[in-house]
């Protein structure tokens, strides 16, 4: 069998090599892997006497024209900067995009000998983020960092960026593929995985919940961030304010739902997606409020009444949406998303399918929460 470029580890040596692509005239001091991602690797490239940089292998499996997620990126860094620079746009406050560090060649991205697949993209200075909330301050902050996301992107007309990523949060298209991989494979049967096949049994009809909402023209594509879970949202470490979004490559046209139902169902479990206390999971209705609080103070001012219709179901549907994902990876042995062990992606559904049971639990106390930000 031959290493598919997804599988090939690089040695520290031809990770300085790859790095040097990205800053040719500075020494690499360090690199080490960085972030949580599920689908690329990404390493924190330390250098003597300058800042250090982000170095990513994108993963050509699940992105497979990936020219076209770094094109993606510049038009939309582009489009912020001059935004962010022409003045008529009013940001209070320090407010960054990444930047795409350029080969000597002018190149956005290098391809290795190996054929792997590398960009080197700036790190935001002087800023963290975390993989849970750590207080309301900081869930105020991630709704106040999409929301500013959402605010400057407003007028990117969605045909200038291509789609990386066809089908990408489309829920039906995973019941789909989740119904083809069943038929194929013989499910070895225990309690968790019963659990799943059960969850997903009983609501036959949430998959459709957005997407028919979109048909029947009530909602409608924008451009989004694709992956705005908490640790994408960087705050300052001095000011602990919202200053960048990072990880765009899903950035595309999409609905903003797809955005803010997964912002809050990454923000408002407190155990994180990869705790292994699955059964203790819980949504935190108050740790929604303080999310979408920050989301309205900058993006009021373009959401439709069908807009705010939509959110309880968007946060319900997307924590559904992500366990459907995991488990049909699980199902199908791991193909998409990085596992450290056979069953990591089961564990990953049952965390989601339980935060999805707690939402629908609190069904009356969420929509009340969504109506009065909506009134005040
Ligand atoms: C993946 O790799 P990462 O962590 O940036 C996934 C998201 C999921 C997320 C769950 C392209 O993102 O959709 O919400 O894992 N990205 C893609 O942690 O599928
Ligand atoms: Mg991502």
């Amino acid at each position: 069998m031959t290493d598919q470029p997804e599988t090939i580890k690089q040695t520290f040596d031809q990770l300085v090599e790859i790095a040097n692509q990205f800053e040719p005239n500075a020494k690499v001091t360090n690199i080490q892997h960085h972030g949580s991602g599920n689908i690329n690797s990404t390493f924190l490239v330390t250098l003597e006497l300058q800042p250090p940089f982000i170095l990513q292998r994108l993963n050509t499996v699940v992105f497979c024209q990936p020219e076209l997620v770094m094109n993606n990126i510049c038009i939309l860094s582009d489009y912020v900067r001059q935004k962010l620079e022409q003045g008529n746009f009013s940001v209070q406050r320090r407010w960054l995009m990444p930047r795409v560090l350029f080969t000597p060649q002018n190149q956005n991205h290098y391809v290795a000998e190996d054929g792997t697949f590398w960009r080197g993209i700036s790190f935001i200075d002087n800023s963290q983020s975390f993989d849970t909330i750590q207080n309301l301050q900081h869930a105020q902050e991630i709704g106040y960092g999409l929301g500013m996301f959402h605010r400057l992107l407003t007028n990117l007309p969605t045909e200038q960026l291509a789609d990386t990523l066809v089908g990408f949060h489309i829920t039906p298209g995973y019941l789909k593929h989740y119904h083809q991989v069943r038929e194929k494979i013989q499910i070895k049967s225990s309690a968790e995985v019963n659990y799943c096949l059960q969850f997903i049994r009983d609501r036959p009809n949430l998959p459709y919940i957005l997407e028919n909402a979109r048909i029947n023209g009530k909602l409608h594509l924008r451009t989004i961030h694709g992956d705005p879970k908490i640790n994408n949202i960087m705050i300052d470490c001095s000011t602990k304010e919202a200053v960048a979004m990072i990880d765009l490559d899903t950035v595309k046209p999409g609905l903003i739902h797809y955005d803010i139902g997964d912002c809050l169902r990454s923000g408002c479990n407190l155990l994180g997606e990869e705790t292994s206390k699955w059964t203790e999971v819980k949504f935190e209705p108050q740790l929604a409020q303080a999310i979408l609080k920050g989301y309205l103070e900058v993006a009021r001012d373009f959401l439709t009444q069908d807009d705010y219709q939509y959110i309880y179901d968007s946060i319900r549907l997307l924590a559904f949406e992500l366990g459907l994902r995991f488990f049909t990876d699980h199902l199908e042995g791991n193909v998409y998303f990085n596992a450290n062990h056979d069953e990591h992606n089961l564990a990953r559904a049952l965390v989601q399918f339980k935060l999805t049971e707690s939402i629908e639990s609190q069904q009356e106390t969420i929509e009340q929460i969504i109506a009065e930000l909506m009134n005040c």
